[in-house]
């Protein structure tokens, strides 16, 4: 058995992570230009008021795809990519969101962006909006829990639609949508709300939360849940062809032991971390136990109910077209208290002692993404789609500057084949998108030593650097394994 032909391989990126030129040809400022540069150990302070000047924003240089597009696309399709995730920043082209015409320039870079795909056979996938928000809208509005701020939106999602009808088939809408319910990272990049002063973000560290707002945290997500739900009835009336999806933050999480408490608590967290805002855009209603998880949260259930009766119909009429989502690990949830937790992206829980964790902490396990995919198939019965996977790792170029990242392959290899298997079982895969197949900037700690990609970009934490790109060992073996549709996955 095999992938289906046709299969989307392809590698992922994120506007805001790599694409630079933050103030370039008119693009207005969004949220994670006011976000600086970390580290692991190291928090990354999110200034509300606005850029600081002489501080470092690794957004705002990124790793130059603005300027470096051509040279990168011709690297992707060097590899043989079907397909390239990127996102469109909305406040490239709609600085403030509320614009009457758009920025033309805007427009015109992701035009140029598309047709160079095309010129390659690469279909782009687009998501449209990957942890972006015009700042102007979080300071005059406050964020996604301010319902002005869905037809905003949903304005630049029918834009993109029109503009780009034709060169773009494949849409999402609200990147790791399931990350709103994360405290302070999720109100921050997910919601577009902001904190009144200063805040460190870190990760596995005590974050001071009390300016969080738990009933704006869930009424904003609502808001996104029918704005995408607006966005896929748009999409399908202005082209049938069009293709929506949701994206969500996938993790597989398991119970420490057979203790039946441990059990239940992985299912309650199953449900929380994946189910909540799947069940809502794959089914179109709010899931049965959404009012227990609103009660333990202590969100306002009275809101919640209006919101999700009013709401009914919108929902129901726009659920997406397949099922997206990201995936690099697996946890692990015990009710003792005593068990040792584990660092993690955005989710937490004990360690697994059957698994190896990656430098950033995150366990390996590729069995958790077939795990994933046949759950998530049984579930919702619509395609699915891997959109991100990969190692955050240090690369160190050797003296004559190859690069060799056989840890890299190892972790690639073993999830496709993980998820050939899931194939095999009957799930209906469409593609694959390799998470960072350049270099560039991490989402969680702002820096450019956790490297994804199997392009190289010559730059530090501290953004210096030439921006030089160069192959990785990766290049060439993921070459291999597109040109024989997954077939042959050896060194
Ligand atoms: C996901 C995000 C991406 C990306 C990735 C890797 O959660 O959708 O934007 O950054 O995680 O995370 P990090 O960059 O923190 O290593």
């Amino acid at each position: 058995m095999a992938f289906p032909e046709g299969f989307l391989w392809g590698g992922a990126t994120a506007a805001n992570q790599f694409e630079g030129g933050y103030d370039a040809d008119g693009k207005g400022l969004s949220v994670p230009d006011i976000i600086m540069g970390g580290a692991v150990d190291k928090p990354r302070v999110v200034t509300p008021a606005g850029v600081r000047p002489n501080t470092y924003y690794p957004s705002h240089e990124g790793i130059d795809f603005y300027h470096h597009y051509k040279e990168d696309i011709a690297l992707f399709a060097e590899m043989g990519f079907k397909c390239f995730r990127l996102s469109i920043q909305m406040s490239r082209i709609f600085p403030t969101g509320e614009e009457s015409a758009p920025n033309q320039a805007g427009v015109e870079y992701y035009r140029n962006v598309f047709l160079e795909c095309q010129k390659y056979g690469i279909e782009p996938l687009v998501t449209l909006s990957h942890y972006e928000f015009p700042l102007a809208l979080s300071h005059k509005y406050g964020g996604w829990d301010n319902e002005k701020v869905i037809d905003i939106w949903v304005r630049y999602a029918d834009f993109c639609f029109r503009e780009y009808k034709g060169l773009v088939k494949y849409w999402l809408t609200f990147n790791e949508i399931n990350c709103g319910m994360m405290p302070g990272f999720g109100d921050i990049y997910g919601l577009g709300i902001l904190p009144p002063n200063d805040w460190a973000l870190s990760f596995g560290h005590d974050n001071d939360t009390s300016w969080i707002d738990i009933n704006r945290t869930f009424h904003g997500l609502h808001n996104q849940f029918v704005a995408s739900a607006k966005a896929v009835q748009i999409a399908h009336a202005i082209d049938p062809q069009n293709m929506v999806g949701c994206m969500i933050a996938g993790n597989a999480t398991y119970p420490y032991t057979c203790n039946p408490d441990d059990v239940l608590d992985a299912q309650k967290k199953m449900r929380e971390y994946n189910f909540y805002c799947g069940d809502v855009q794959c089914r179109g209603e709010y899931p049965g136990w959404a009012k227990a998880l609103w009660i333990e949260r202590g969100v306002d259930v009275e809101m919640m109910e209006d919101l999700a009766y009013r709401d009914e119909e919108v929902l129901l009429n726009g659920v997406v077209d397949y099922y997206t989502f990201s995936y690099y690990m697996s946890s692990a949830t015990s009710t003792d208290p005593s068990a040792a937790s584990l660092g993690g992206n955005i989710f937490s829980g004990v360690k697994n002692p059957y698994l190896q964790a990656s430098d950033w902490g995150w366990q390996i396990d590729p069995k958790g993404l077939r795990y994933y995919l046949e759950m998530v198939y049984d579930r919702y019965q619509i395609p699915l789609m891997v959109v991100e996977n990969g190692l955050g790792a240090v690369d160190v170029p050797e003296a004559d500057g190859s690069i060799h990242d056989g840890y890299r392959i190892d972790y690639l290899r073993s999830h496709i084949q993980e998820m050939e298997k899931a194939v095999d079982d009957g799930v209906d895969l469409l593609g694959y998108t390799m998470w960072g197949c350049i270099d560039l900037v991490s989402a969680s700690t702002g820096e450019m030593k956790k490297r994804y990609g199997f392009i190289y970009v010559d730059k530090d934490n501290e953004g210096n650097g030439t921006l030089a790109r160069s192959k990785k060992d990766s290049f060439d073996w993921y070459k291999k394994v597109i040109a024989t549709n997954g077939e042959d996955l050896s060194d």
